[in-house]
């Protein structure tokens, strides 16, 4: 999973209402792209490098998992849908809104297509004023000067000034509970979702320990051998994991979220195993869960058995790689028969055939909605 990185963003509208045009903007970054965390004041400003309309210009905080370029990507979609209309090789154009990467971590790129720190940044009070309004000592990664420096090297000496209207930032929102589990059959993602949600919402991740089960790979070879200690090394694991990470629930996350259940073993035993065999692990399995905290709010992500193969396949782990189809439908009927068959907890299954959560922020927010009103309606 791509760690966050803030990057700075600057606005420019000279057309238009343009006070309207930078608030759509930020509120189109913050579906598309990632939180906008601070926003600084916003100034007049005179046309700079061209005759035209004065320009209202301020610069945006934002925190995002997607790269520079998919960065780059998505702000010129923005400008695109914003109305920015783009004529080739006449130099600066009146534009409704123009949407500049001024710096992305402490990353310098330089290619075809961008180049960050951005290379006018110094030239120009109208980027240089609001990004201090932000972050006056942060370091030009390559000039080693903070923003106050180059504000005061800086001979753009056109007026500036801030006028009363502000923007606002704009973060997602989430509705917690204490504990959260998010499930789903291999490769239907919950893990990348239980990750996003914990960094962006300070849960403590509880992830399943899975690599180092040394029966896993045996089992994919020769299933009738190798179910039953599989099953039981998974149940043997689980439950000491849960127990460790449920009693050290720490103080500085705000609530805890698993990619999975411990009922998980249950279904997938039932699948893999013989029906003697499943007998006693289920006798096994009473013993030693019933003790062991349920979640408050248990999500099943339901993912097409053709996604679930492309997925597996991406991600690339060797022993994955001869799961049939018919494994992960008996997998996924599995789940389904086992809540039918469950009225302690209260499952919500959310389809995400048509989602892709990591590439598309706007299905990362729909998901967090969705699972918010889930959050609202289990605590009543
Ligand atoms: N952007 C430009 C060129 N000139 N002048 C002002 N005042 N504000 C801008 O954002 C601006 C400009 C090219 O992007
Ligand atoms: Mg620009
Ligand atoms: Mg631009």
């Amino acid at each position: 999973m791509k760690i966050i990185t803030t990057t700075y963003i600057a606005l420019g509208s000279n057309q238009g209402e343009k006070m309207d045009w930078l608030k759509k903007a930020v509120y189109e970054v913050y579906k598309a792209i990632g939180d906008v965390t601070r926003v600084s004041k916003v100034y007049k400003t005179p046309a700079w490098g061209f005759e035209g309309d004065d320009f209202l210009n301020a610069v945006i905080e934002v925190n995002t998992r997607f790269s520079a370029e998919v960065t780059l990507e998505k702000l010129l979609t923005i400008e695109l849908q914003l109305g920015r209309i783009r004529v080739e090789n006449i130099g600066y154009q009146a534009r409704t809104i123009d949407l500049d990467i001024l710096f992305y971590g402490n990353e310098t790129i330089v290619s075809e297509r961008l180049t960050v720190p951005h290379p006018k940044l110094i030239e120009r009070s109208f980027v240089l004023y609001p990004l201090a309004d932000l972050v006056p000592n942060l370091i030009h990664p390559t000039l080693n000067k903070s923003v106050s420096e180059l504000i005061n090297n800086c001979k753009d000496t056109s007026p500036i000034e801030a006028i009363s209207d502000q923007l606002q930032h704009k973060k997602a929102e989430f509705r917690q509970v204490n504990y959260l589990t998010i499930e789903g059959n291999i490769g239907s993602g919950k893990t990348s979702l239980a990750e996003m949600i914990a960094e962006d919402f300070n849960g403590k991740l509880i992830l399943e320990r899975f690599k180092d089960n040394p029966f896993l790979p045996k089992f994919y070879e020769d299933q009738a051998r190798f179910a039953f200690p599989l099953e039981m090394s998974f149940l043997a694991d689980r439950h000491q994991q849960l127990m460790d990470d449920i009693s050290q629930l720490d103080l500085f996350s705000d609530f805890a979220i698993s990619d999975y259940n411990p009922n998980k073993s249950l279904i997938f035993s039932k699948v893999t195993l013989q029906e003697d065999e499943y007998a006693l692990y289920k006798k096994i399995f009473d013993i030693m869960y019933s003790e062991v905290p349920k979640p408050d709010v248990y999500v099943y992500l339901y993912q097409n058995i053709e996604r679930l193969l492309r997925n597996i396949k991406k991600r690339g782990r060797e022993y994955e790689q001869n799961i049939t189809p018919d494994y992960l439908k008996r997998i996924h009927d599995g789940y389904l028969n086992f809540f039918k068959s469950q009225n302690k907890i209260d499952v919500k299954v959310i389809d995400i055939s048509d989602l892709d959560f990591v590439a598309n922020r706007e299905d990362y927010l729909y998901l967090i909605e969705k699972i918010s009103e889930i959050n609202t309606k289990s605590l009543r």
